[in-house]
């Protein structure tokens, strides 16, 4: 089938309106649609904004109103086929008359797939795969923790340009400038959990909290064009749920990461012996430390669709080592050290043969840094036809 133009035309439209959605939309994927009516003008935009609020094509259909009969809804992920939160819209683009829908990414969420299905069933003429890369960056995060079942992983780090991130003697502070620690803070705050290990809170003990300039504006790293300013993941909430890895439950009871500014998972072995006053994630071990997979799928159970994980190299080496990570995001300072930690511990990595390869996505400046994202092979870590349980 001959597949129109104006089709890549329309879906970029619709693949950045889901890019607003970034930041709001957990549990649920960032969503985007475009309604044409039979003529091909456009009659309608929406994207899903939080939810339990309508879904992308409902807000579209709502604006095209009448001019949606006869015409074309461009969708970047599947139209739902179930009753959620909220209802069906395969129902919906049926009962306004749309007569072609084309979608960018099949819905990987079982309960929720079938709605190509029943357009087709009845009549409709679907086109799947229209702009499938782009809309499945802008939905990398849902994507990951709907098809593995565990939540998607971004590994932060700030090192200096020869990949330092402490002095010889253990001081940490300050490598970066205060551009690109307000960037930190708003990635955390689009984050629905930020992750540190037992060391990072020895050494530094952080609050782990979001406290973005001006409150909140969640902007996602990469893919995100067109990306808002919006209030920040839950707004009003508390915030991103803190968790630590701490094996042996070392976390001290007057540790900032407990205080009471949001919520804190404190993971540690299930045979560790413990009268911490914290919530416990109990995990299995793996070789010396925490089954960091079980983490991710017991974080996912937990609703929580994107990871930040912020120190220690320790750590970040064991997530990498795993498969776990998907996405690095570097602020690199112009600055060196020479001696002292860096910035990745040991990743499994014993000779050149077992490089962890990855893809730069984006290189901005921060005030004096640079700020680079990249990402793992797509689909490292699984197969990309696991089903998440619901
Ligand atoms: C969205 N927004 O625009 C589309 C979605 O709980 P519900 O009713 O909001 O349904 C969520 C599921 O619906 C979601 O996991 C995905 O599979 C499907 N499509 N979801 O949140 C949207 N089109
Ligand atoms: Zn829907």
């Amino acid at each position: 089938m001959e597949i129109p133009p104006q089709d890549a035309v329309h879906m970029a439209r619709a693949v950045e309106l889901a890019a607003r959605g970034h930041g709001t939309t957990s549990p649920n994927p960032v969503v985007g649609c475009v309604v044409l009516d039979a003529s091909g003008q456009v009659a309608g935009e929406g994207f899903h904004a939080y939810a339990g609020g309508p879904h992308a094509e409902i807000v579209a259909l709502a604006q095209a109103g009448e001019r949606a009969r006869g015409g074309t809804a461009y969708v970047t992920l599947e139209p739902c086929d179930h009753t959620g939160r909220t209802g069906p819209c395969s129902r919906a683009l049926l009962a306004a008359g749309v007569a072609r829908v084309v979608i960018a990414v099949a819905d990987p969420n079982p309960k929720a797939a079938g709605g190509a299905a029943r357009l087709r069933a009845h009549g409709v003429s679907v086109t799947i795969g229209v702009l499938a890369a782009e809309a499945s960056l802008v939905n990398e995060e849902w994507l990951t923790y709907a098809r593995l079942g565990r939540s998607h992983l971004t590994w932060k780090f700030a090192a200096t340009l020869d990949g330092r991130s402490a002095a010889a003697d253990g001081t940490s502070k300050w490598i970066t400038s205060p551009e690109a620690r307000a960037d930190v803070h708003r990635l955390r705050a689009a984050s629905d959990a930020i992750v540190a290990g037992i060391g990072t809170v020895l050494a530094d003990d952080p609050h782990l909290t979001a406290r973005p300039p001006g409150g909140g504006a969640a902007v996602r790293p990469a893919g995100s064009a067109g990306g808002g300013a919006r209030d920040g993941r839950k707004a009003g909430g508390p915030g991103p749920l803190r968790v630590v890895v701490d094996t042996r439950a070392r976390t001290p009871q007057s540790a900032r990461v407990l205080d009471d500014s949001a919520p804190t998972l404190v993971a540690v072995a299930e045979d560790t012996d413990t009268d911490l006053k914290a919530d416990l994630l109990r995990l299995p071990r793996h070789e010396d430390g925490l089954d960091l997979d079980i983490l991710l799928r017991e974080l996912a159970a937990r609703e929580i669709v994107s990871v930040f994980l912020e120190g220690g190299p320790t750590l970040a080496g064991e997530f990498l080592g795993r498969g776990l990570v998907d996405r690095v995001v570097a602020y690199v300072a112009p600055a060196l050290l020479g001696s002292g930690r860096s910035a990745l511990g040991a990743a499994g990595v014993s000779t050149i043969g077992e490089i962890h390869r990855l893809t730069f996505d984006e290189i901005s400046p921060i005030g004096p840094d640079i700020r680079l994202i990249a990402r793992l092979a797509p689909n490292q870590a699984g197969s990309s036809d696991v089903h998440r349980n619901h």
